[in-house]
């Protein structure tokens, strides 16, 4: 091994006690600096206060760029439209469709029930009616973003779909994330990056409109300004977000470039990402070491990648199934299974943001392309929350209607239920009616 080896760590599932495995499965960063959190606090009060004239300060120190009006222009999408190469647009315009595809499928349906001769209850769907994306562009834009977060926003219907990116040194957004917002019918287009880009949907800021709820991934910076303007009810934010995971579970006919490709996929995306590794095969575990360093030096990114796999493990198990016991405690954003049964298996996943099947289905398909949604719970979210999907940009309304017949068949057990709570007002609510369809 060369002297910067990856230092990652490997480890013997079996015998490791209770605390070792609870720090086996502990992500880098699960903790925001106090600093963090106050800086926050305070470019989110800033353009609360000052709208415009803040966003124009801040976005000059932070993006080196001045910047007199943040809205993207007819010309400036021209032009973008321009800069993107042919077989770029024609991808996005591709992924675009199958995303709407699968995500159309899945859309929930309003529904009536009659509860009881009389008594029908009924669920009815709205769209939120202003919703803000997030697309970021820190160390790389990411157009697929504008399409996972815009193509759901245009199923459900919502009435003004707001997205902010970054600017750029010259002052002008990335082209390709232009056309991809243009692609899923984005209604404004904002360069605004980070903190102040949350603040700005969140509270509105004269050029800004208020949003009712802001969608995205981003750095520890928007990640916990989404949480903040959350927590004071300004906005409703779609998931608490994190660095990126995957966690790959693999069996002994797994191809070992195969997993260290999908490993090394995730490991790129920024220092604090995670990858995990589980198999039953020692030599398998072993094979994937070696590839990894080999496919890294090749890499552009492998700066940022072999920082990540510092704090990422490659855990021998000695039966798969113990391998999902493990994952499931995890819960990864996303969870690979290198295996040669591997729907046999998919029973046994109970908590995990998007599940990938098979030698042949690797993460990036997913990540662009295969019509599933890339924005996904992370740290450990998967536990109790889903992928974006149409129903994150929709509000569910219940409606029930009661006739006469209806009030009389389930007044009485409201009465009874009314009476036991000490809620006079409320029986009289029912009683009054009773008496009344009774005469
Ligand atoms: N894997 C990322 C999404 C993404 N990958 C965007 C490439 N572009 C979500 O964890
Ligand atoms: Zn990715």
């Amino acid at each position: 091994m060369n002297a910067d080896a990856i230092s990652w760590l490997r480890l013997d599932w079996p015998s490791l006690d209770q605390a070792a495995r609870s720090a086996a499965l502990t992500r880098p960063v699960q903790t925001v600096a106090a600093s963090t959190r106050e800086s926050v606090a305070a470019l989110l009060a800033d353009v609360r206060a000052n709208g415009d004239a803040a966003l124009r300060e801040i976005t000059a120190r932070f993006d080196g760029v001045a910047l007199s009006g943040f809205e993207v222009g007819a010309d400036e999408f021209a032009a973008a439209a321009q800069a993107v190469p042919a077989g770029l647009y024609a991808a996005m315009q591709q992924a675009a469709q199958r995303i709407e595809a699968f995500h159309r499928a899945g859309m929930a349906q309003p529904y009536a029930v009659e509860t009881a001769p009389g008594v029908v209850c009924e669920r009815m769907i709205r769209p939120i009616q202003r919703v803000g994306l997030y697309v970021p562009a820190g160390s790389a834009p990411l157009p697929s973003t504008a399409l996972m977060l815009g193509v759901p926003a245009r199923l459900a219907g919502c009435r003004e779909v707001v997205l902010c990116t970054p600017p750029r040194k010259d002052g002008s957004a990335d082209p390709a994330v232009l056309v991809a917002a243009r692609l899923t019918g984005a209604t404004r287009v904002f360069k605004l990056g980070g903190a102040q880009a949350i603040a700005a949907m969140a509270f509105g800021s004269g050029s800004v409109p208020r949003c009712d709820k802001i969608f995205g991934p981003g750095n520890s910076y928007v990640t916990e300004a989404k949480q903040q303007v959350a927590q004071s009810g300004a906005a409703a934010i779609d998931m608490p977000a994190g660095p990126s995971e995957v966690l790959v579970i693999a069996d002994g006919g797994a191809d070992a470039a195969f997993v260290a490709a999908d490993l090394l996929s995730q490991a790129e995306h920024g220092p604090d990402s995670q990858v995990l590794l589980i198999s039953d095969d020692e030599d398998l575990l072993q094979r994937v070491g070696e590839e990894i360093e080999s496919q890294l030096s090749a890499l552009p990114r492998a700066g940022i990648a072999r920082q990540a796999l510092a704090a990422s493990r490659l855990i021998k198990v000695e039966r798969l199934q113990d391998a999902f016991a493990i994952s499931n405690a995890y819960a990864p954003e996303h969870l690979i299974l290198a295996l040669r049964e591997p729907r046999a298996w998919l029973d046994q996943v109970e908590a995990a943001g998007s599940v990938f099947l098979g030698d042949y289905t690797p993460e990036a398909l997913g990540d662009y392309c295969s019509g599933t949604n890339h924005v996904l719970p992370t740290s450990g979210a998967a536990r109790a929350y889903s992928g974006v999907s149409v129903s994150s940009f929709q509000n569910f309304v219940s409606v029930q209607s009661a006739s006469r017949s209806g009030l009389a068949a389930i007044g009485d057990c409201a009465l009874t239920l009314a009476r036991a709570e000490g809620l006079d007002a409320h029986a009289n609510a029912v009683a009054l009616r009773m008496r009344k369809v009774a005469a």
